[in-house]
């Protein structure tokens, strides 16, 4: 049976511990790598279509960058993906199926500088999401960034100030990061087999990305999906970095772990799987285009019932490479400096402050999506796009589209459907 290698997972370049005769030795049909959404929605659709299977995640909880913490005063609060909106029906319909509740907390729409933009969604319209890199202008496209487009058709300073935070919020990166390619390619995915992608859906509220979020915390999304694995007799296997993945002749995966970054356990366990899934791998209150301030963007993040009030903003790019070596204290005292400025001096002490720095963590290496600088998806698209779903890319959407088809390939590869 042919081992599909679905996603990519790099391999770090240390001395791996070698597999003995001794190592102990698990058989599964399918190892998924890594409790995100992708990979429990395709643990769970795997299990129900009677295959044994085995979920790795490196950490010690599941639902990678969809995490709820909870403040002083016992309220929750997502410190990754947290919006789900319009088109987004996938996840939609499994947070229905789990009994949570939606709910629309937004008050204000976004300015808009609408010829750039209508340029930018024609574009995108033009774009086959299974395959950007196939568009007559891909090379063209790709081989100039985000602000070269911009500096053409996004000039005025105040067109270009909404365009540089549009960029960080989408991608925490600056315009002279992005491909152009990616950008339009990006803006073409959000969007499903009916209604085409815009940018005012990546970006405005009502309507958009950030319409809805998720009563009670989206993390409850990927522990109601471990609950289903569970229940199934699946297996999440917590703390579990796997670090190399080994074809032998008779097509068979071997995943060897455990060990970490920072310990060097010579102990594996070999696991035999038939099929390998790999799953590893955000409207607004105020937008500020001011560049002595570090929240350029901040969200109403109150409960559903509203029992208490809660800010939320994000630290993107340029602002927080600024602040990585900062402590905890450093970075809490320039984000209420700041919030100060916008909402006054209440604001300078809050009951609960929460700070998630997701550079910092091993497992991410950054929020809130992967993106393409100038001439990668015209040369390696084919091979990044092959695992991930065709809409939402870089969304909790996503992940459950990517994680749906995958297990609909599996129970096809195996024989079940
Ligand atoms: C696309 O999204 C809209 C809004 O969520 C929905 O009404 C429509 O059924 C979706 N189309 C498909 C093909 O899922
Ligand atoms: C592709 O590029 C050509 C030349 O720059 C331009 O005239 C054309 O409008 C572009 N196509 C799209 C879909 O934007
Ligand atoms: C802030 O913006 C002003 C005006 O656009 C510019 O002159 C200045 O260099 C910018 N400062 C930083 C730190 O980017
Ligand atoms: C396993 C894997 O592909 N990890 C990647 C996740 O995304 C970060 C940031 O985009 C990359 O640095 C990791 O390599």
């Amino acid at each position: 049976m042919n081992v599909r290698i679905l996603w990519h997972v790099s391999v770090l370049a240390t001395t791996l511990p070698s597999l003995t005769s001794s190592s102990p030795v698990q058989n599964v049909d399918v190892a998924i790598l890594g409790a995100r959404l992708s990979g429990s929605s395709a643990a769970g659709d795997l299990i129900k279509g009677g295959v044994s299977d085995a979920v790795f995640e490196a950490r010690n909880r599941v639902g990678g960058r969809v995490l709820n913490m909870e403040l002083p005063n016992g309220g929750v609060q997502e410190v990754g993906a947290q919006y789900v909106g319009s088109t987004q029906d996938r996840v939609i319909a499994l947070a229905r199926s789990q009994n949570l509740q939606n709910f629309r907390y937004w008050k204000r729409h976004i300015l808009q500088a609408a010829n750039a933009i209508a340029a930018l969604n024609g574009m995108a319209r033009t774009i086959n999401v299974e395959s950007p890199w196939t568009h007559p202008n891909a090379s063209e496209w790709d081989s100039q960034t985000f602000s070269t487009w911009l500096d053409q058709n996004a000039y005025l300073p105040a067109t270009r100030a909404l365009f540089d935070v549009t960029s960080t919020s989408l991608f925490s990166a600056q315009p002279e990061e992005l491909s152009f390619l990616y950008v339009i390619a990006y803006i073409a995915a959000a969007g499903n087999a009916t209604d085409p992608g815009t940018l005012e859906r990546l970006i405005v509220v009502p309507g958009g990305a950030q319409e809805s979020r998720i009563n009670g915390g989206t993390q409850l999304i990927a522990i109601q999906l471990a609950d289903r694995i569970e229940f199934h007799k699946g297996s999440i296997k917590l703390n579990t970095p796997i670090r190399r993945i080994v074809k032998s002749a008779k097509a068979v995966t071997y995943l060897t772990y455990p060990y970490t970054l920072f310990s060097d356990d010579p102990k594996t366990l070999v696991i035999n799987a038939k099929h390998a899934v790999h799953a590893t791998n955000l409207t607004v209150q105020v937008i500020s285009v001011d560049n002595s301030t570090i929240i350029r963007a901040t969200f109403d993040n109150s409960p559903a019932d509203a029992s208490y009030g809660a800010l939320m903003a994000f630290i993107e790019a340029d602002e927080m490479r600024r602040l990585d070596s900062q402590t905890e204290e450093q970075v809490q005292a320039e984000v209420l400096g700041d919030f100060v400025k916008y909402f006054g001096s209440q604001a300078a002490n809050p009951t609960g402050f929460i700070l998630q720095r997701w550079d910092l963590e091993e497992w991410s290496c950054g929020a809130p999506v992967a993106f393409a600088p100038p001439a990668v998806l015209t040369k390696y698209g084919e091979a990044l796009r092959t695992p991930t779903s065709d809409f939402w890319v870089g969304y909790m959407d996503g992940a459950v589209r990517s994680g749906e088809r995958v297990a609909k390939e599996v129970l096809v590869a195996l024989g079940k459907v």
